[in-house]
């Protein structure tokens, strides 16, 4: 069902690891951008007559308004279950108490006696969240997305999700509850590429954002590639991740039951074990077949994830070589459950979210840790973090001088200039002090 890469011994290369030897699917983004330009440009022309006219062909509903009236967000948070209300709203709270943390204050500098440089933090105005509703629908990731906008201060949110055919067109009602539950009133029935071209271009419907964050599909990802600097993004997610580093000490059943909650998700969806235990894989691989028989989206998910080529039990010499190893993979989530599993984890450099020891599972991020569940993927944790306060404030530079500390610096930026053969940066200081440089 999964397989394995051997890399104990000579096979281990003596120059690190190379990112290639790993399993990891590739996802052609650049293929999928020829064909989402045509719905952008569309979307750009014609507003909500394109959105319309797309919900009808990728969603399969006529609708004939994307804005989703309020009294539906309402309706949808009446009739929520009362268990999945009180759930939602725990996540909430966990995650407010982490990411309210994340706020950062402004820095001032004194550079020099009258010179200073502010670091003024400042949020995004206005911001475009996108939560997925194709295969599956996501309400946690209404909050991953919504709270730390919230807590940064982002003064303009609007949420949009596919329309649903068996809603009436409407996002799913849990999707509309969650967004209740959190304050947005402004949601959208617009999917794909579709909805990441409304919040860049804006329609009549739906005021342009600076910004949009969220997970999707490759569709998604490709939108946010090509519009990408008309308006700001978070990151092009690719499909989910899991790595685990275990080494005999794990359980195979808590193992197998974490490779398996990842897989879940999508027939693209990575699931990685490596460890220095051939008794572990064995038992592992044991009791992958057991439970994967035992549940749901066995055939359309688990297995073309666990048996394709983006997944796989990596086999190294020791818990030192798998450090090496999940470094290089730089998972969207890894688990460490080795012995002293604290102390392993605190020498990873490269991971969205690191899940510690037996009680710590990565389906606990995905829904009430505390921690944000929209992480980087395909090896991009070597570079980024996941979803965050930081994501929505801008650190804008607030340069105060007095003509006294100008002049204390004047004679070196009218060199610098010179030596870049910019005469006219420099005379712009000359210019505050009748052309003669003090200093010079
Ligand atoms: N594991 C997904 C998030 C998620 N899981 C949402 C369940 N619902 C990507 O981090
Ligand atoms: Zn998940």
């Amino acid at each position: 069902m999964i397989s394995r890469i051997d890399l104990r011994g000579d096979a281990f290369p003596v120059n690190g690891i190379d990112r290639d030897l790993l399993p990891r699917a590739e996802l052609d983004v650049e293929a999928a951008l020829e064909k989402v330009r045509p719905i952008c440009d569309d979307v750009h022309h014609r507003g909500t007559a394109a959105l319309i006219d797309y919900a009808e062909r990728f969603d399969g509903v006529k609708i004939d308004r994307v804005r989703v009236p309020a009294e539906a967000i309402t309706k949808a948070l009446e009739e929520l279950d009362p268990a999945v209300r009180a759930a939602l709203e725990e996540s909430i709270r966990r995650a407010r108490l982490v990411h309210r943390e994340q706020r950062r204050t402004d820095t001032t500098v004194q550079v020099v006696p009258g010179g200073t440089v502010t670091e003024r933090w400042v949020p995004v105005r206005r911001v475009g969240l996108y939560v997925p509703g194709g295969r599956s629908v996501y309400p946690s990731s209404v909050v991953m997305n919504v709270v730390p906008a919230q807590e940064a201060g982002v003064g303009s949110m609007a949420v949009s999700s596919p329309p649903q055919k068996e809603f009436g067109g409407l996002p799913h009602p849990t999707i509309l509850a969650a967004c209740a539950l959190l304050g947005v009133d402004e949601v959208y029935a617009a999917g794909g590429a579709q909805a990441v071209a409304m919040f860049a271009y804006g329609t009549d419907e739906c005021r342009r954002t600076d910004m949009v964050t969220g997970p999707g599909n490759i569709w998604v990802a490709a939108a946010k590639r090509l519009l990408k600097g008309r308006i700001g993004i978070d990151a092009e997610a690719g499909p989910t991740e899991i790595a685990v580093l275990a080494d005999a000490t794990a359980d195979p059943a808590h193992v197998a039951a974490d490779l398996i909650s990842q897989a879940e998700h999508d027939p693209l969806a990575a699931s990685v074990l490596v460890t220095d235990s051939e008794e572990l894989a064995d038992a592992v691989e044991k009791e992958l077949a057991v439970q994967v028989a035992a549940t749901r989206h066995v055939d359309d998910r688990i297995l073309p994830a666990l048996g394709g080529r983006q997944s796989g039990i990596v086999l190294v010499d020791g818990v030192e070589q798998g450090l090496e190893v999940v470094d290089a993979y730089a998972a969207e989530h890894l688990e460490i459950q080795t012995a002293d599993a604290a102390a392993v984890a605190a020498r990873v450099r490269n991971a969205g979210a690191i899940f510690v020891g037996p009680y710590s599972p990565v389906s606990l991020g995905d829904y009430a840790a505390g921690s944000n569940h929209v992480l980087p993927t395909g090896g991009c944790a070597c570079h980024s973090s996941g979803l965050s306060v930081q994501s929505f404030l801008r650190g804008i530079h607030v340069v105060d001088y007095t003509r006294e500390a100008l002049a204390d610096v004047a004679g070196h930026v009218v060199t610098l200039a010179e030596a870049e053969d910019l005469p006219a940066h420099g005379a712009a200081v000359k210019a505050r002090f009748d052309w003669t440089v003090p200093g010079t």
